[in-house]
């Protein structure tokens, strides 16, 4: 295309939308893009899909929106560079590095830059994003008027809609095969073969199992503490037959579940383990305490709600192999939906509780640095 064809297009695209209408998609699409990235942390199951797709929306409109604002905007480079036009400048570089590594994942173009997976890239450019847009927003922001809530500008908005929405599935058309959280497949149904991954900085030494117990505590009436004999027979827990301290059976349990690590890799496996609920029967968990928190011999920790954690595993073994020390051995916690770090490894405690866990938030993020 010529040069000269390529400007007359862009400017025609930049005015075809008012230049406070062209800011107010830009906002939207930012707040849309950023708390949607940010929920995306947690979402896990089909029925979250939806989360993907309005940041995967919002992106594309975005570029374009961003396009037509530059056109219109790029001449105040050659006045003076005042401290608004410099966070301006920052702005427009860090944008570009966000939508440009999120469309990469999704095409598959880059999927690894050094330490760092294309997606997890791509979530700290657009976590910086968010302070240098505040203070633009500050120094910048105009209300739109009434002039600007025309029948015409309605419909000119829901086209735009329309086309960031055709243009997005149309990426993910062109792209590789993605689960909807974005991740691709690896090392499913293959024991232990698949990536090892701490959240950050988690990474403790081999669990000799021979000094380590699982306690089952909180409001239960009576406490656990299983040593390896009765948590880690051979093919898993014993079967129904062997006892706890406390008399009652740890049955063997068996999962298909899916690990989806929030880096962008999911792995899909027969799980073996002890059920959480057969453990909090064993102690005589309280009925009423509705939360149960995994910690870590690392202090790493997640709580779930009850119902869910009488559901999820505690594994010993990952499609018929004892679960390797990368993976979490002697134990970890196996909890379909939820994202990969969610899945606590390295467990020896199980506390039943009133209430969820904040600080469990902070924790994974230091757990690791000493
Ligand atoms: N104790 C502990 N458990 C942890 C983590 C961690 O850093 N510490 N990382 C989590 C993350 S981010 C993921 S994706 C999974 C990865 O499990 P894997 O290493 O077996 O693949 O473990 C989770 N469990
Ligand atoms: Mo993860």
């Amino acid at each position: 295309m010529h040069v000269q064809s390529l400007r007359t297009g862009v400017s025609r695209f930049s005015t075809w939308l008012p230049a406070r209408l062209v800011d107010a998609v830009l906002l939207a699409g930012v707040v849309v893009a950023a708390s949607t990235g940010f929920a995306s942390i947690l979402a896990g199951t089909a029925s979250d899909a939806w989360v993907f797709w309005l940041h995967g929306i919002a992106g594309v409109v975005l570029v374009g929106a961003l396009a037509a604002k530059l056109a219109r905007v790029r001449h105040r480079l050659s006045g003076s560079w005042n401290w608004t036009v410099r966070i301006s400048v920052a702005l427009t570089v860090v944008a570009v590095l966000a939508l440009a590594t999120g469309l990469a994942w999704t095409l598959g173009v880059v999927e690894q830059v050094g330490p760092f997976t294309g997606l997890v890239l791509h979530a700290y450019v657009g976590i910086a994003l968010v302070p240098i847009f505040l203070v633009h927003l500050y120094s910048r922001f105009r209300t739109p008027t009434k002039q600007d809530a025309s029948r015409r500008n309605a419909l000119k908005l829901s086209a735009t809609l329309v086309a960031g929405a055709v243009a997005w599935r149309l990426t993910r058309v062109l792209g590789p095969a993605r689960r909807f959280t974005g991740s691709t497949e690896r090392g499913s149904d293959d024991g232990n073969r698949f990536p090892v991954t701490s959240w950050v900085a988690d990474d403790p030494d081999p669990v000799d199992a021979a000094d380590w117990t699982l306690s089952v505590t909180g409001r239960v009436d009576e406490r656990l503490d299983l040593d390896e004999s009765v948590v880690l027979g051979d093919e898993g827990p014993r079967p129904s037959g062997s006892r706890t301290t406390s008399g009652d059976a740890v049955a063997t349990s068996e999962q298909r579940a899916l690990l989806d690590c929030t880096s962008g890799w999911y792995s899909e496996h027969d799980w073996r383990g002890v059920q959480v609920g057969d453990l909090l029967d064993a102690a005589d968990a309280d009925p009423d305490a509705d939360w149960v928190r995994f910690t870590s011999v690392t202090g790493y920790r997640w709580s779930l709600p009850r119902e869910e954690a009488e559901r999820a595993l505690l594994a010993t073994h990952v499609d018929d192999a004892r679960l390797s020390h990368g993976h979490g051995y002697p134990l970890r916690l196996v909890a379909p939906g939820r994202r990969g770090f969610q899945w606590v490894k390295w467990i020896d405690s199980v506390e039943v509780r009133d209430r969820a866990d904040p600080a469990q938030w902070v924790v994974t993020l230091v757990s690791g640095f000493d």
